[in-house]
């Protein structure tokens, strides 16, 4: 029964990735942009090359194999070092290589090329999330992984992965470009090497702290289009999807004030008095998708790796130093700064939220305006 079991579970792991090409196809994705039509193109070239090749040269070799074979009695021939054949055997090969290399510089010179833009987006990565810049709409928003993967993937949750539409590969807030413009893309990062990595679009590029790598895409068909971080950048790596919603103009318009319309309301909320309640209440939306990655959702943190937060001399201490810290993070720790990923109505809700709950009842509460005081 037992050897049974090992036999049904080694041919289900032979399948399995059987499987996942049914699900992915054999094939590069063809994308939906401009510059991944034409990517898709020239693999296709090289690829329909090399199967000319291919049956050019076994069907040669098993020709003369069959029929010159010894057992007939062929002789071979005795010609060698023929100056005709090395002539053609080394032209035909370059012509080959250039006609594709042409066609293949002047892609990744287009590539390269992302002038005369219609709207420019930066990207900026961080531990473990994208932040989403709009600069000449004044749009600023970060992007996290869904709360349903989120929970799913909490040590112990008991839900399935496979229960969760999109595990793994779901945001809050997507990025939105609108379809059929130039959009230029400026990557950057906070802290590590993170690599923004979506296959519809044809994009993968790195985001490295000091540095702003570029790259364009114009898409073609609205849609979801889905990726994810490509470079290893620690614990969370798997956890920081891409999701990029593509409308068109009177869509992304309206997504645009929408934005300004969310700005204007946080920019009122951090100046405002808060009710305990209140803060309570954003404290535990801020918690769950910024701090408990690291710290956990119950505050117990992962001992040796992240601080609990519960009963800690920073969250049931002077309150100061408890926004300081968040603020400003700890040097040498992984702790960031989160001045400017947080509002300071953000900032206040969370605080007061570590404070008064996750096992903590110090009773007291920050205000939106103790956090500009203290920037
Ligand atoms: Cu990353």
């Amino acid at each position: 029964m037992k050897r049974k079991h090992i036999a049904g579970a080694l041919v289900a792991a032979l399948l399995s990735p059987l499987s996942a090409w049914a699900d992915w196809g054999m094939n590069m994705p063809r994308g939906v942009t401009e510059l991944s039509e034409e990517i898709y193109g020239l693999h296709m070239a090289a690829f329909w090359v090399c199967v000319v090749i291919g049956v050019v040269v076994f069907g040669a070799m098993f020709y003369s194999i069959l029929k010159h074979r010894k057992s007939l009695g062929v002789k071979p021939a005795t010609f060698h070092e023929s100056t005709t054949v090395e002539i053609i055997w080394t032209v035909i090969p370059v012509i080959i290589l250039v006609s594709l290399a042409i066609p293949a510089a002047q892609a990744l010179v287009k590539m390269e090329d992302s002038s005369n833009s219609e709207l420019t987006i930066q990207v900026t990565g961080h531990q473990w999330k994208w932040q989403y810049e709009y600069p000449e709409q004044g749009i600023k928003f970060m992007s996290v992984l869904g709360s349903k993967s989120r929970e799913a993937s909490a040590l112990g949750s008991g839900i399935a992965p496979g229960s969760v539409e999109h595990y793994l590969l779901e945001v809050d807030n997507p990025v939105v470009v609108p379809v059929g413009k130039k959009v230029r893309f400026l990557f950057t990062s906070n802290d590590v090497i993170h690599s923004w990595w979506v296959p519809d679009l044809a994009v993968k590029k790195d985001a490295i702290p000091g540095f702003i790598n570029d790259m364009w895409v114009k898409v073609e068909k609205p849609g979801t289009y889905r990726g994810q971080c490509t470079e290893l950048c620690g614990k969370d790596h798997g956890f920081m999807p891409i999701n990029v919603v593509a409308m068109d103009d009177a869509g992304f318009q309206a997504w645009v004030d929408e934005q300004k319309a969310a700005a204007a309301a946080a920019a009122d909320d951090s100046n405002r008095v808060w009710t305990q309640d209140e803060l309570m209440a954003k404290g535990e939306t801020i918690y769950k998708s910024t701090c408990a990655a690291c710290h956990q959702a119950s505050g117990a943190g992962i001992p040796g790796a992240f601080p609990a937060l519960t009963g800690s001399a920073i969250t049931t201490g002077d309150l100061k130093g408890h926004v300081d810290i968040v603020l400003h993070g700890k040097a040498g720790t992984a702790m960031q700064a989160f001045s400017s990923q947080l509002s300071d109505a953000d900032i206040a809700a969370v605080v007061t939220y570590e404070r008064n709950a996750l096992g903590n009842s110090v009773g007291d509460m920050a205000q939106p305006a103790d956090i500009k005081a203290m920037r």
